[in-house]
């Protein structure tokens, strides 16, 4: 099945075709299309809609979104829904990661509790909409670990694995992630409509 995925992520691109084997995943640039969408939404639901839908009205057929982040609970939820843009897009994850472990100095124990959610949307060919969600739940790390992933990975520390991340490999963190069980969700989904 070919999907156009509204992402112009590549680290999770990358994650999604690993999850997802045997789905043709056309990034909306391989489409042909801009992502250039502003994610007005205030939380990860709306988003993954506003960038699911922006992309169908275009291309049509179906197509799918991520919209995904960090929520740290000791700082409100932040950096939530706005976890790219937090400190501004431009800035690197070494200034992102380290700000965040500044900003829990005081804190300790379950006080460091957060998690990565993700939201996927996917529009199929008639317009049925459908969302499905998955969450990771760890600790902010006192210090960063670890090279492997992308964006926050090196400060979600794990405590079943006591490694953070981006210290556990790809194929485990794709069985266990945010990203992961709601992609399987999904692919559940789509397996019952189009019975393949
Ligand atoms: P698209 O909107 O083009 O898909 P984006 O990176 O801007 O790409 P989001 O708005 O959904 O996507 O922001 C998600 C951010 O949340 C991402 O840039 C990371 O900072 C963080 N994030 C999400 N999943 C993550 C993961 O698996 N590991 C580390 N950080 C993650």
């Amino acid at each position: 099945k070919k999907i156009i995925f509204a992402t112009g992520n590549q680290h999770k691109l990358e994650e999604i075709r690993a999850i997802l084997p045997g789905f043709d995943i056309i990034s909306a640039k391989e489409a042909g299309v801009s992502l250039d969408i502003e994610e007005t939404g205030t939380t990860f639901k709306e988003n993954a809609y506003i960038k699911a839908k922006a992309i169908w009205d275009i291309t049509g057929g179906i197509v799918m979104s991520d919209d995904s982040g960090l929520e740290v609970d000791y700082i409100g939820g932040e950096p939530g829904v706005y976890s790219s843009r937090y400190m501004g897009e431009d800035t690197s994850y070494t200034i992102k990661n380290q700000n965040i472990i500044d900003r829990l100095k005081n804190a300790s124990g379950n006080e460091r509790s957060a998690r990565f959610k993700a939201c996927i949307c996917a529009i199929l060919e008639d317009g049925t909409t459908l969302f499905c969600e998955g969450s990771m739940e760890g600790l902010i790390a006192t210090q960063t670990s670890g090279s492997n992933g992308f964006g926050y990975d090196p400060i979600l520390y794990l405590p079943e694995y006591q490694k953070t991340s981006a210290e556990i490999s790809p194929e485990e963190k794709n069985k266990i992630s945010h990203r992961g069980k709601a992609l399987t969700a999904m692919k559940q989904k789509l397996g019952e409509i189009y019975e393949n």
